[in-house]
């Protein structure tokens, strides 16, 4: 990694200002062929982490901007980075990266500026994708979930009880050393009682898994329903603006449609589905399949009858979801407010207790108002996570029958699980996969 590369950090557009930006040993080397602070000064003659004023000096055109060396290991990569904050033009950002590529540079690759921050020390895997997840957000919930991985806590909370598998393996290679003196048998009582403990804080880890991947990805809702009963007028009512036709007409919605709204700052992507019937013309079928596809796909199903009276084919539906995480509503609540049989009896023409089906559809999914701290979003932590935890059961349920070594087998592998999280295990494939979801410039 000794090469330098460069990159166009801010988005491709117009704007006021665009940012460019360079690491690797020669990005000093580089600027000074171009850039020149008013006053005389080179980029290398600059003092660290200080703007500096002048211009850039491109040959086929100049900019007037600002540029900021960042000196290793004391930058975002761990390595010598400069930045030239120009003008917003997308031609001019080009101008600036070809100039750099022809200088000696070499243009980034996806993540590549984190990598290299990632590789040298600046931050965990875990926070990498924290960072990521932080810029790829979109409601305020998956905001304070992403800034909780990129700001450490998770890799706070994995380090810990890494710590604690390595304060047992010593342990237990003490009592291999000195089984002779009798020192064993005190030993493992102790070692199962430790890891008893850090078996419980594993659970506890992996149980927030779904509520936090409900936050990570948006929670998906499908309405199902015979036709007519109002599923599109709910899925627009949910929505808060027209989406979905709606007609008197049975067999209206062939496609699925997705739409998302926003609750408690969480998102949540609703699927209007065809109606469910047996009786379909072949177009009708084909939507009707795709709708039990969205139904098996989804984390909660709203199931929608206009009556208490369940038809059979209310009842096959019903079936369809019934090992599912479901709510049923009761529709068109303004002609008949009746609700006995369901959760919830809503009205989407006048409005009423949508509301109070969107904090249903929460409670359900997310549960407890999210509001920050450490959650498990993502699958890959939480498959580290099981992993060690299955490994730690073993060693509990083995007890007393297991000798030493493979105890301290069991907990070195565990270890090694959580060590994916933060990245210090994990395979180099695995690594440049994440970093390769990463945006230009980052
Ligand atoms: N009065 C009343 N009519 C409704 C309500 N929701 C839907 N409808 C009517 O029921 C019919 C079918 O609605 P639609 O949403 O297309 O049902 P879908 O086939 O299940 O998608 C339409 O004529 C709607 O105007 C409601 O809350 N109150
Ligand atoms: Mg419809």
């Amino acid at each position: 990694m000794n090469d330098t590369i460069c990159a166009i950090a801010t988005p491709i557009g117009i704007g006021g200002v665009g940012i460019v930006r360079m690491s690797g040993p020669k990005s000093c080397e580089i600027s000074d062929k171009f850039f020149t602070a008013r006053g005389g000064k080179k980029p290398s003659g600059f003092t660290p982490y200080r703007m500096y004023y002048g211009t850039l000096d491109l040959g086929s055109f100049s900019d007037s901007c600002l540029c900021v060396r960042f000196s290793a290991p004391n930058s975002f990569t761990g390595e010598d980075v400069v930045e030239f904050h120009c003008h917003g033009g997308a031609a001019l950002l080009q101008g600036v990266l070809r100039a750099l590529i022809d200088g000696g540079a070499r243009l980034a690759q996806c993540g590549e500026f984190s990598k290299r921050a990632f590789v040298n020390g600046k931050l965990t895997l875990a926070q990498a994708e924290g960072m990521i997840d932080l810029i790829n957000s979109r409601t305020e919930a998956q905001l304070s979930a992403a800034s909780s991985l990129m700001m450490g806590e998770l890799s706070r909370k994995i380090e810990k009880l890494q710590g604690e598998f390595r304060q047992l393996l010593s342990h237990i290679e003490v009592s291999i050393d000195y089984a002779d003196e009798g020192i064993e048998e005190k030993g493992r009582e102790e070692i199962l009682t430790s890891l008893k403990g850090i078996y419980a804080e594993l659970s506890k880890l992996a149980a927030g898994y779904g509520r936090g991947s409900a936050i990570r990805e948006g929670v998906k809702v499908a309405l199902c329903g015979k036709p007519n009963v109002g599923k599109s007028s709910l899925f627009n009512a949910l929505l808060g603006y027209e989406r979905a036709i709606v007609t008197h007409i049975a067999g209206t919605t062939r496609d699925a449609l997705e739409g998302e709204y926003v609750y408690e700052g969480a998102l949540f992507r609703v699927y209007d589905t065809a109606g469910i019937r047996e009786s379909a013309g072949l177009i009708e079928s084909k939507g009707v399949e795709l709708s039990k596809k969205y139904i098996q796909e989804s984390d909660i199903a709203v199931f929608i009858a206009e009556s208490g009276q369940l038809s059979d084919e209310d009842e096959d539906i019903l079936r369809l979801i019934e090992s599912k995480r479901h709510i049923k509503v009761k529709s068109k609540a303004d002609l008949d407010p009746s609700s006995s049989g369901f959760d919830i009896a809503v009205s989407s023409l006048t409005g009423e207790n949508v509301d109070r089906l969107k904090r249903l559809i929460y409670g359900r999914t997310i549960g407890k108002v999210y509001t920050g701290g450490l959650i498990l979003t993502n699958y890959r932590h939480y498959d580290a996570v099981k992993r060690a935890m299955a490994l730690t059961e073993e060693v509990l349920s083995g007890g007393s029958e297991l000798f030493l070594d493979m105890i301290a087998q069991s907990l070195r592998q565990a270890f090694e699980a959580l060590g994916e999280v933060t990245g210090e295990s994990s395979i180099e494939s695995v690594i440049d996969d994440i970093f390769s979801r990463f945006c230009l410039g980052k």
